[in-house]
């Protein structure tokens, strides 16, 4: 139940098959990837309705993008450009211990998105919109896509929800920080690392960082902490929530599955501890199955990884 509509950027992701480096290393395997439409993919896969709205190219990289997301049930409010490609992101694991990840996204037909993009009927009749800041470091257009899907949602009561996803790679700190900080004033729901969080308010401890996000407005603020499970505030509430101990495989995407978690039983009229607990399982879950949005949790997965060897820290 419940429905949640997103936009951003999806490319098609091609990742070495195996760990070590490209020249001893070469199978690749194709998928997609996108911070939003791993959300709305995960929101759908435990039982929500989900739309994302972009541009892709006119190409076998869009297509196959379309195809994934009609597959998982995600509704695409898609436009395709005639005259740019879809973006495509490059994953390589050196070493077991580290992703590498290069873009090829610049002049990408989604980095041309813009405020006309943004359908309000859809925003409108949502529960939930979530963005993420990948959105606006991709240029000026789709900032203001982004813009206007908040101020939409604002003028509609549907729920902002916005993890800070804060990507090096495209855009400066300083950069970052005022389109950020900005962002958090708008939404109701925060999601951030510590690092990210950083970019907003002051350094400090957890709890200062939390709070002091809580302080520009949200009224619920999520750190997400990895293996540290997860700090909140919500509603002037605090809370320390526990991770789950999984052999991990593959931690790419397990943000984007908290959130999904969260945001899902948040649209289920959840209180905050269930949000929480299912946030952190499906995150658990993620880290447990190679892929980006593949190993998002449905209900049964999420029965099957309480019952299972996984014990809360
Ligand atoms: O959140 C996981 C994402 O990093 C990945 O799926 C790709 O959207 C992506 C990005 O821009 O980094």
């Amino acid at each position: 139940t419940g429905s949640l509509v997103t936009l951003g950027e999806t490319m098609a992701l091609i990742s070495a098959a195996g760990i070590g480096s490209l020249a001893a290393n070469r199978d690749m395997r194709l998928s997609i990837a996108g911070a939003e439409t791993n959300v709305a993919i995960g929101v759908a896969r435990l039982g929500a309705s989900s739309a994302w709205i972009s541009r892709l190219g006119a190409d076998t990289f869009g297509d196959l993008v379309t195809r994934e997301l009609r597959a998982e049930g995600v509704e695409a409010i898609v436009r395709t450009d005639p005259e740019r490609p879809t973006g495509l992101i490059i994953k390589e694991r050196p070493n077991a211990m580290r992703t590498q990840v290069r873009y090829y996204r610049a002049g990408s037909a989604a980095s041309a998105m813009t405020a006309f993009d943004i359908d309000s009927d859809a925003i409108a009749s949502a529960d939930v919109l979530h963005v993420t800041g990948i959105t606006p470091a991709l240029g000026p257009g789709p900032a203001s896509a982004v813009h206007q899907a908040v101020e939409t949602a604002r003028a509609h009561n549907t729920l902002i929800s916005l993890d800070l996803n804060y990507r090096a790679t495209l855009w400066s700190r300083e950069d970052a920080r005022a389109a950020l900080t900005h962002l958090v004033h708008r939404a109701d729901v925060v999601f951030a690392g510590p690092e990210e969080a950083s970019l907003v308010v002051p350094e400090g401890s957890t709890e200062e960082l939390a709070l002091a996000l809580a302080e520009m407005g949200p009224e619920q603020v999520i750190l997400k902490l990895g293996a540290e499970g997860a700090y909140s505030v919500i509603a002037g509430e605090v809370r320390k929530t526990p991770a789950l101990a999984v052999p991990v495989v593959d931690t790419v995407g397990a943000g984007d599955a908290f959130v999904a978690g969260y945001l899902a039983e948040w649209m289920a009229g959840e209180g905050a501890e269930q949000r929480l607990r299912t946030a952190v399982a499906a995150g658990a879950f993620a880290c447990t199955v190679l892929g980006d949005w593949e190993g998002l949790p449905t209900r049964a997965d999420l029965e099957a990884l309480g019952a299972s060897d996984a014990v809360h820290r």
